[in-house]
């Protein structure tokens, strides 16, 4: 096991600690132990091989146990069976923000609430209100968590899916029975979260395919075996729809399941004025209804005599958008918003579709030296490795102090450490020296203008004073984007996708003080965060915002996430011109030093 998992499991064991009312000495040993581990400057394989752990101050025999027997087992007894003697429902509680070990072990001791349910009905019926330490606002808080907590659990990240999706469309489409194949719904529009998979098959002999997906090994229950349509619960509680439909269907059918809901409606709409009807299973003339229709609508006289377009004809998804007179519109664009208009036009309607290939580098990335899990090198190393020109490093500062952020001389060093290394030439991938530099309460930042002078960017971000109300917030946040050193904005609204909600800020009046100010705004491409959200996009390239996709990356596999943002890019509307990470080495390194 790495240095940050265990760190992972001794705060665990702290707040299970907690939750059993263990004595707070030995609480705080394992909180100890976690924070000296996470800031250990020297290796911590080396230091159990020199046996030198227990030198360290504040490390415990017990604890330099421990800590060996996961480095070298990845298990621990006592871990397991601590976490097997506490009861469940306490530690689903957990799930609620602002219920740590301490607090849960108080309403278990004092109103006996055992679980979320119990929970729930102390908070409502005013017993948390009541409670000693806690008071109403917390009861409420504890609402809005547990109604939270609900709505999120019906519904996943886009990126978590992925692989299950990949799984099942292969297996499907390695099935001799099957024509055609396509994952469809949210899956295929790259929606940030998915609510449940829809597949869809062409084939004339359904029953075989029926059963391979209801037997499948990752099925926990089947909810619906039909002839053509079957619902399965996979492990996780994800939930996937199959449909088998006729071949000559397919196009309707994917289409159709494609969605959004929005986007059918307008294109039901369309097909009507044209007095055809579009359903799920085709595309036909809609006889009386149809002409009483186009009899009203005087701009368009000459519906009626459009003749239906015979369905053999429409084979796929493209015949499907030409026999309504309009371009292939692709799925991450069909929302119901402004698509329509779009594929009506003639030529280039909607941008290339942007690709990894096109990223050089990218710049928002943390190492060992504030909460990362790898080295600078081992960063530089994984980032040329995908064939990136270049990688910015922007560790946190000081106000960060729970995620180890650095104060000016530990800055200082970075610095010089990444100056030395570019001249090593060590690497041919360039490295550029930022920082995420905090955005105080009131908008200033967390360092001094001659040491953001001497970084080559600087990132500003909000991790602090989330409550602020929505023009202070704003305010806040502007202030920041006019300061003459801040490069970009990071993840604009410190969301965290199906955990915790967005602050309070006023988005366009952000977007319009980027434009004004030459601002980039990040798209933080980690999936539970890809902020700004794609429904911003389009309108802030238009005002000339541009855009860096960044992985946010934590360690060398936090790089993947670059991919969700290539594709959140891609549903914003946005080409590589609005991109800056798109942009050449020399490019990048004039962009910096305008
Ligand atoms: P999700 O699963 O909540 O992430 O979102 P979707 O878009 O995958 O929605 P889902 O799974 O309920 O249905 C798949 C598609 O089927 C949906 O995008 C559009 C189509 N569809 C489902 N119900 C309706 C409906 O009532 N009216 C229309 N026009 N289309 C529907
Ligand atoms: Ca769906
Ligand atoms: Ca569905
Ligand atoms: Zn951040």
């Amino acid at each position: 096991m790495n240095k940050a998992d265990i760190v992972d499991v001794l705060e665990e064991i702290a707040v299970l600690l907690e939750l059993k009312g263990e004595n707070p000495f030995k609480i705080r040993a394992y909180q100890n132990g976690a924070r000296i581990l996470e800031t250990l400057e020297d290796d911590l394989d080396v230091l159990i091989e020199e046996k030198r752990l227990g030198d360290i101050k504040g490390m415990g025999d017990a604890l330099v146990t421990k800590i060996e027997t996961l480095h070298a087992t990845g298990d621990l007894e006592f871990y397991s069976k601590l976490k097997a003697s506490v009861p469940s429902g306490l530690l689903e509680m957990l799930d609620i923000p602002g219920l740590g070990g301490k607090k849960i072990k108080k309403l278990y001791d004092e109103l006996g609430v055992e679980d979320i349910e119990g929970l729930k009905s102390a908070a409502e019926d005013g017993r948390i209100a009541g409670l000693k330490g806690f008071g109403k606002k917390t009861a409420e808080n504890v609402l809005s968590g547990i109604q939270n907590r609900e709505a999120y659990a019906a519904r996943h990240h886009w990126w978590s899916v992925r692989e299950v999706v990949e799984t099942i469309l292969g297996g499907l489409k390695s099935l001799e029975e099957v024509h055609q194949a396509e994952a469809a719904g949210s899956y295929r529009r790259y929606k940030e979260t998915v609510g449940d998979l829809d597949f869809i098959v062409g084939s004339n002999s359904p029953e075989p395919i029926m059963d391979w997906f209801t037997n499948q090994e990752e099925v926990v229950e089947v909810t619906a075996k039909g002839e053509t349509k079957s619902s399965v619960r996979l492990e996780g509680g994800l939930q996937a729809d199959l449909r088998v439909v006729p071949p000559d269907q397919y196009a309707f059918a994917l289409h159709h399941f494609t969605g959004s809901k929005e986007h059918n409606v307008l294109m039901r709409q369309r097909a009507l004025a044209r007095g055809l009807s579009l359903s799920e299973w085709g595309l036909s003339r809609k006889a009386e209804a149809g002409s009483q229709k186009s009899e009203s609508r005087k701009e368009e006289p000459d519906a009626v005599e459009l003749s239906a377009p015979s369905p053999p004809s429409i084979r796929t998804e493209h015949d499907l958008f030409e026999a309504l007179d309009l371009q292939f519109i692709p799925p991450e664009f069909r929302e119901g918003l402004d698509e329509i208009q779009a594929g009506e036009q003639e030529g280039d309607a909607f941008p290339e579709p942007l690709t990894m290939s096109d990223l050089k580098g990218v710049f928002h990335n943390h190492t060992t030296a504030s909460d990362g899990r790898n080295s600078l090198e081992e960063m530089v190393q994984a980032a040329q490795d995908r064939g990136w020109d270049y990688l910015g490093i922007a560790d946190h500062s000081k106000a960060s102090f729970q995620a180890n952020g650095l104060d000016e001389d530990r800055l200082r060093k970075q610095i010089q450490q990444i100056r030395e290394l570019n001249a090593s030439g060590q690497f041919s991938c360039h490295v550029f020296a930022g920082n995420e530099v905090d955005i105080l309460a009131d908008g200033s930042l967390d360092f001094d203008n001659d040491l953001l002078e001497a970084l080559d960017y600087v990132v500003a971000s909000v991790h602090s004073s989330f409550s602020l109300s929505e023009v202070d917030q704003t305010k806040r946040i502007i202030k920041a984007i006019e300061h003459p050193q801040v490069t970009m904005l990071g993840h604009l609204t410190g969301r965290l996708l199906l955990r915790r909600e967005a602050y309070a800020v006023d988005i366009n009046a952000i977007v319009d003080a980027a434009a004004a100010n030459n601002t980039v705004i990040e798209l933080n491409a980690n999936p539970y965060r890809l902020d700004m959200d794609w429904r911003h996009w389009k309108r802030a390239a238009e005002k000339g915002v541009l855009c860096a996709i960044n992985p946010d990356a934590h360690s060398t596999d936090g790089f993947d996430y670059t991919e969700a943002g290539v594709y959140i890019a891609r549903k914003g509307w946005l080409t590589r011109d609005h991109i800056l990470n798109c942009r050449p080495l020399d490019a990048v390194k004039t962009y910096f030093s305008a």
